[in-house]
């Protein structure tokens, strides 16, 4: 056996790097055991051009060190990826996380040794690992979805995935470029790709609904007041459905605006004249679309916020038979994550940009030299593939785990991810998962959910070692109620619309059990709840 450390950790993402870093404190041995080469997980691997987050990055950041939070500079209001890997390499450095971190590491098997009460890990090259405890910091977004399309093995030129980009430099000057996918990864790697390629060729199944972000470098001025007011925006972000905190900076040239739009948000579209909407569009922007409640939840309030959309976008795009190839049509405005850009529009306004219709004309076959539609053969020097991920339960299935009595995790699932909290299973006693499915995850600020999730299960283990119990499992009627719970606040959003096929559905995997995966119902109440559960002993909880 390799190693038998108090805690095996799964991923070196935020998810790993936080729980070296809190379990060490505690006094818990800890390894952690990653399939990359260091740390940053999700911003390790989706090096694309033009990757960036979608979250302030201010807010999108550790709050475990008021030292960290002073000492680190962001150079822009929303951070590309090279500032996010950066800011986790430093937070490596910094608190000496790789200490406790086994690199160039897949786990393949992750298997409960019932008599032992351990769990024993084994990894791709075959070494083993065995601890009581184990949590599984693998990532919502992590395991990437390459469809099977046919032909594909015979692409002779170079084939790559947003999710999965080298870390060398990529040269795609003078080079007839494919990419398939117009989801977020897509839609941020798109106008990069048409600077860099000879011609790019953006083969779209399905049209996104896209808003401009904010591009703004960051104010000294403005990072200085977030510093000096950070305990409160904490606070604040604890209180807040998405974990980000609404402080508005005063230094903030943009105050008066978002004022506007918060406003905006506790009021309905409906209310406002055709004419008061189109001059919320025109002074403020696509995204002044998005902070109307009734867009979410009532289908006529959807229906006019998607309109002015078209509307906009048939401004934006200058051939009007590109733009409404572009338009959105059988699906609305907030079934899906909202995607974020720069100048994706425009960019279909370049003469070295093609977009292709995969609705218009299929997919017919990958051959040696590029793609093939139904009425074109599109020669290629390079294939990217901009196809998303497995999301949410993909790295946890990927991982093949086994709990009591040999059952597979697979097996549990296989009519969808069943667990309490999106922090345990019933049957895997003392594993653990952080911002698993039925938890808030991908719909909080990433940073907020991961921080509270491992502190949830420290101070579980804290119990439990304190009080002399050997295993930790939920109650079977405990993960009944909490999954019809998820799936009841679900019901009447946008996200779960009979004509919503999005990755929070499952509904980009063939075979995928459509369920909604991630907790809507916000994540103050979501956190209320599982501090209840610790307060009362761990209710709805088997503990032994
Ligand atoms: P997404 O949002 O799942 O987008 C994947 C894109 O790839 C989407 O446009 C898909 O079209 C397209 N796709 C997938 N399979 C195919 C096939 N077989 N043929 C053609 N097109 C295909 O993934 P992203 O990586 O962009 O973003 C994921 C999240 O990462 C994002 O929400 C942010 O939170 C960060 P489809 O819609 O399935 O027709």
């Amino acid at each position: 056996m390799a190693d038998s450390p108090n805690v095996l950790v799964v991923g070196a993402g935020f998810a790993g790097m936080y729980a070296v870093y809190r379990f060490r404190r505690q006094g818990l041995t800890v390894k952690v055991l990653e399939a990359g080469s260091d740390v940053g997980g999700t911003w390790y691997w989706n090096r694309y051009p033009g990757a960036r987050c979608d979250v302030p990055s201010l807010e999108y950041s550790y709050s475990f060190s008021p030292e960290l939070e002073q000492e680190w500079d962001w150079p822009e209001v929303f951070s590309a990826q090279t500032d996010i890997l950066r800011y986790a390499n430093h937070v490596a450095d910094r608190f000496d996380l790789r200490r406790d971190m086994q690199f160039n590491t897949r786990v393949v098997g992750v298997e409960y040794r019932q008599d032992e009460n351990l769990w024993r890990l084994t990894t791709e090259q075959g070494e083993q690992f065995e601890a009581a405890f184990v949590v599984m910091a693998t990532g919502c977004l992590s395991v990437p979805n390459k469809p099977e399309l046919p032909g594909a093995d015979s692409f002779v030129g170079e084939v790559l995935h947003t999710g999965l980009w080298p870390k060398e430099h990529v040269d795609l000057a003078g080079k007839q470029v494919g990419i398939i996918g117009t989801g977020s990864s897509g839609v941020q790697a798109i106008p990069e790709l048409a600077k860099q390629a000879g011609h790019l060729y953006v083969f779209q199944r399905t049209p996104v609904y896209t808003v401009p972000a904010n591009r703004k470098q960051m104010r000294n001025d403005v990072q200085q007041e977030f510093r000096d007011s950070y305990r409160e925006i904490r606070r604040m972000q604890q209180r807040n459905q998405g974990g980000i905190s609404t402080f508005r900076p005063l230094q903030s040239d943009r105050r008066w605006q978002r004022e506007g739009v918060d406003r905006a948000s506790e009021k309905q579209i409906l209310k406002l004249t055709p004419g008061q909407r189109r001059n919320l569009v025109a002074t403020q922007g696509l995204a002044s679309l998005l902070a109307f409640r009734d867009v979410y939840t009532d289908p006529e309030a959807n229906d006019v916020a998607n309109e002015l959309y078209r509307e906009a976008v048939r401004g934006m795009v200058a051939d009007p038979v590109v733009a409404a190839r572009l338009l959105p049509k059988d699906y609305g405005l907030g079934c899906k994550r909202q995607v974020l850009d720069r100048d994706y529009y425009a960019t279909f306004n370049r003469d070295d940009v093609t977009l292709v219709d995969l609705q218009e004309t299929p997919l017919d076959t990958i051959t040696a030299q590029g793609l093939r539609t139904s009425d074109m053969q599109y020669e290629l020097d390079v294939l990217i593939y901009a196809t998303g991920f497995d999301a949410m339960t993909g790295a946890l299935l990927k991982a093949n785990v086994r709990g009591r009595d040999g059952r597979s995790l697979a097996d549990k699932w296989r009519y969808g991810p069943v667990a309490y909290l999106g922090l345990q299973m019933q049957g895997f006693p003392n594993l653990f998962t952080v911002t698993g499915p039925g938890s808030p995850s991908v719909l909080c600020n990433m940073l907020v959910a991961i921080e509270q999730h491992v502190n949830w299960i420290g101070d579980c283990i804290a119990h439990m070692r304190n009080n002399g119990f050997k295993s930790i499992e939920p109650l079977a009627e405990s993960e009944d109620e909490w999954i019809a719970h998820v799936n009841e606040v679900a019901q009447g959003t946008m996200y779960t619309a009979p004509s919503c096929n999005s990755w929070y559905l499952g509904a980009n995997i063939a075979g995928k059990p459509r369920i909604f995966m991630p907790y809507v119902g916000g994540y103050p109440r979501y956190r209320e709840r599982c501090e209840r559960a610790a307060a009362n002993g761990y209710e709805g909880f088997a503990l032994q």
